[in-house]
């Protein structure tokens, strides 16, 4: 753990020291990450001979995203069968030798857990289906057609007009919060929560060290089954009573065995709502991460996102933790979503990572984030392989919406902007297959890739592996108490983090255009020195009361006068 002893008895923004909170996380989306065997799906045994350039990140954590037996149709989201690994991903043999290549090299390995539905072909779904006095029956949300024979509620799910689907053999209908081939399970049923505990020990027996828990918010059912007043806000479907039960007993049972970190996705958390899950009184979990950014907040909007980070920060402060993010595998890459991809791609990206590092939480990184990789532009809907997008379009064009517009309305934020193979090189499919790669790769790997990062010392790759290294070196980044000192300024964001003595100033330019900001009391007049920027040549800052920034400009300073 980093520098122990100057946190003793200090009240900071993390709270108690504690290894996990020291971690950087990085998402390894396997089957877009590097292909082995030329089938053109990437696989375990990829991402074991990536290890080394993974390590060289300076991360701690390899997040995985499901890699269970499973039909497919919502990429690994639909699992047939938690105990077996899936053939195109590899072979337990294969599962174990990563976990124990990665430990060789200090990294940890997080499995991405989904405990809110199953695959409809899983087992326990194919019983629950057969008859309705099946012993499985209960362990799915079953119920009678409304009067009219329709689906019993209005409800939406995440991805279809609703989360019904009539089963002709029983005659009732079974809720998919997500595809409709992912049933949802009753988890007020305590054979499936045993079950359920069951499966996560599996995991962490073997050595797993971290669990990132999908879709948590939506494990407890509404009371009532009645008709929402607008199906579209789909909020029913989450923070409903018996949750937190769950979960606390989930740790009782799991969490508390083992010397893990666990993550929440929870959609629809507010700080308050966030807070019951990371509470460090309530046992629940390690973090979390919410959705007022990716899912809210669909461009940048910085007085908003100054807003969203002081709540949080606020909220949380010295009680819980949560993950920083701007982009993961459902949401389209920052530097196209968040910042510039056209001419200031490389300031833009660094900045956007400054940020994500030095504000207070756990950061993660996204595949390709750390080249800087930019969203995608399919001309046809048939290049798409998301289940989500492929139901909005359909949904529109049945709507009577021409496809060529629906097509441009849905592009920006697809799920697979940020799903095309990682960018090794500028060779044949970005060096990530020698076979048909399972979705196009983004065309701008001629230019973008891993080996041309390598080589530019400016690059965006070379400035990630600085910001992650200086995590290691200075605990103000990871326990630091928050301060946003810039208002409700629309482009600059400039704020404090503050431990003991140590007082580093972050101030970002997110504009194409120069600025500057007016330092307040008590740091005008002080100098500064930089500890990192994104432009080569940030200089000492003396008795300043202004700094001037340049188009996307990144700064870290830390106040020595
Ligand atoms: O995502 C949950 C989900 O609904 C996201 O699309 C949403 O943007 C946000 O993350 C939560 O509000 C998880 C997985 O990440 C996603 O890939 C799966 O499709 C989904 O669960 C179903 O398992
Ligand atoms: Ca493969």
């Amino acid at each position: 753990m980093i520098q122990r002893e100057i946190m003793t008895g200090e009240e900071t923004i993390l709270g108690r020291p504690a290894w996990w909170k020291e971690s950087v996380v990085y998402q390894v989306y396997w089957r877009s990450f590097f292909d082995t065997n030329g089938d053109g799906i990437g696989d375990l045994r990829g991402v074991i001979e990536k290890l080394d350039y993974i390590r060289s990140l300076g991360v701690d954590f390899i997040w995985l995203n499901p890699f269970n037996a499973s039909p497919g149709v919502d990429n690994g989201y639909d699992i047939s069968d938690y105990y077996a690994i899936a053939p195109e991903a590899g072979t337990m043999a294969d599962f174990e030798e990563l976990v124990a290549e990665a430990h060789r090299r200090g990294l940890k390995i997080m499995m991405d857990i989904v405990l809110n539905h199953t695959s409809d072909r899983h087992p326990w779904f194919l019983e629950s289906r057969s008859s309705r006095d099946n012993p499985k029956r209960d362990w799915y949300i079953w119920r009678d057609p409304a009067p009219d024979g329709g689906p019993p509620t209005n409800w939406r799910s995440y991805f279809h007009p609703s989360c019904w689907r009539f089963d002709e053999a029983t005659g009732q209908y079974y809720m998919h919060s997500f595809a409709i081939g992912q049933p949802d399970l009753n988890w007020a049923n305590p054979e499936v929560r045993r079950e359920m505990y069951r499966m996560l020990r599996f995991w962490l027996d073997k050595g797993v060290d971290g669990l990132r828990l999908d879709a948590l918010a939506l494990l407890a059912k509404p009371k009532t089954f009645t008709d929402a007043a607008d199906p579209y806000d789909i909020r029913y479907l989450t923070h409903n009573p018996g949750l937190h039960d769950y979960l606390q007993e989930m740790n009782r049972e799991v969490f508390r065995h083992y010397d893990i970190m666990t993550v929440g996705e929870v959609a629809f958390a507010t700080p308050e709502k966030g807070l019951l899950f990371v509470d460090e009184e309530r046992k629940e979990l390690h973090s979390l991460f919410h959705f007022e950014v990716a899912d809210e907040m669909p461009s940048w909007d910085m007085v908003r996102f100054k807003r969203i980070q002081r709540r949080w920060a606020e909220a949380l402060s010295g009680r819980g933790v949560m993950g920083q993010f701007l982009n993961n595998h459902d949401h389209t890459r920052q530097v196209s979503r968040y910042g510039n991809d056209r001419e200031f791609r490389v300031q833009s990206a660094k900045l956007l990572a400054t940020m994500v590092h030095t504000l207070p939480g756990i950061p993660y990184v996204y595949q390709g984030e750390e080249i800087g990789m930019t969203g995608v532009r399919f001309d046809s809907i048939d290049d798409y392989r998301d289940v989500m997008m492929k139901s909005r379009y359909e949904e529109l064009v049945a709507a009577g919406r021409d496809p060529a517009d629906a097509l441009r309305e849905l592009a920006p934020l697809s799920r697979d902007n940020s799903r095309t193979p990682m960018q090794w090189s500028a060779g044949p499919n970005a060096g990530f297959t020698t076979g048909t790669p399972w979705i196009r790769p983004n065309p701008n790997h001629a230019v973008i890739n891993v080996e041309a990062a390598e080589a530019d010392p400016d690059s965006v790759l070379h400035y990630y592996r600085k910001l992650i290294a200086l995590r290691k070196e200075h605990p103000v980044m990871v326990y630091g108490d928050f301060e946003d000192i810039s208002g409700d300024d629309p482009h600059v964001y400039a704020y404090v983090r503050k431990l003991g003595d140590t007082v580093w100033l972050v101030v970002l330019n997110h504009s194409d255009q120069s600025g500057s900001f007016t330092l307040p009391a008590p740091y005008a007049g002080r100098t500064m020195k930089p500890v990192l920027g994104n432009y080569a040549d940030a200089g000492e800052v003396t008795h300043a009361h202004t700094i001037r920034l340049r188009p996307h400009e990144a700064l870290i300073l830390h106040c020595v006068g």
